[in-house]
């Protein structure tokens, strides 16, 4: 059994699995993205996708006109305005940024969460750049997909050539509750002989769970030691 962070890599590293949120432009563009006028304003919403034929319900990050997340430059600041148009609070992490503490998104450590109907304001620069994402930090909201692209050009991106963002995600018709209560029983697999020894992938997501799950699965991906100090 893959923990979901095991799941994550080896999806990215492969590519078997398709890609169930992909948006695909010609850079650049640039009516999209922060900017120094008015906010860019992401709205936290629910959406529905198909899933193998099936729906389902999940979360998504997107500006008014549909965009998912951000594209924007070095040397802009990052000002956005997240409005929360979900039932339950919500925050928003910014992957790989170096926003001020207070605006790093991660619940009861940065800020309050935002309530239902509520917003939230950022602004700060941008210094580097980078392929990032967003992420809600608030209970299990980013494995039912609130995430989406931040991508921050720099003057080594080429204007002639066209980029493609891929998104991946693993999706599961279980809820993500369920999944996490099953694992922190210890539901591994079973083994052939019915012994059923934990399997190390959910001795590790217990392990995780104990120690706050997602901002170790958070700073564990490697671009999360770039830039090397933070402001
Ligand atoms: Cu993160």
């Amino acid at each position: 059994m893959l923990s979901r962070r095991a799941f994550l890599l080896s999806a990215l590293a492969t590519s078997t699995v398709t890609p169930i949120l992909a948006r695909a432009q010609t850079a650049p563009q640039a009516s999209s993205g922060a900017n120094d006028g008015a906010p860019t304003v992401l709205r936290l919403e629910r959406r529905s996708i198909e899933v193998n034929g099936k729906p389902a319900t999940v979360f998504g990050i997107r500006q008014p006109d549909g965009t998912f997340g951000i594209r924007t430059q070095v040397g802009k600041r990052f000002r956005v305005r997240v409005e929360n148009r979900i039932d339950e609070p919500s925050l928003i992490h910014w992957h790989g940024l170096t926003p001020p503490w207070q605006q790093d998104g991660v619940p009861r450590v940065s800020g309050p969460p935002i309530p239902p109907g509520g917003s939230a304001d950022y602004d700060f620069p941008l210094r580097f750049g980078g392929t990032y994402w967003m992420h809600s930090h608030q209970g299990l909201q980013e494995q039912l997909m609130m995430s989406a692209p931040l991508i921050i050009r720099d003057a080594r991106d080429r204007a002639d050539q066209q980029e493609v963002v891929v998104m991946l995600a693993d999706f599961s018709f279980k809820p993500p509750e369920q999944i996490f209560e099953e694992l922190r029983k210890g539901g591994g697999m079973p083994s052939m002989s019915g012994a059923a020894p934990p399997a190390p992938a959910a001795a590790e997501m217990r392990e995780w769970a104990r120690a706050g799950a997602q901002w170790r699965r958070c700073r564990a991906w490697p671009w999360a030691a770039w830039p090397p100090s933070r402001t």
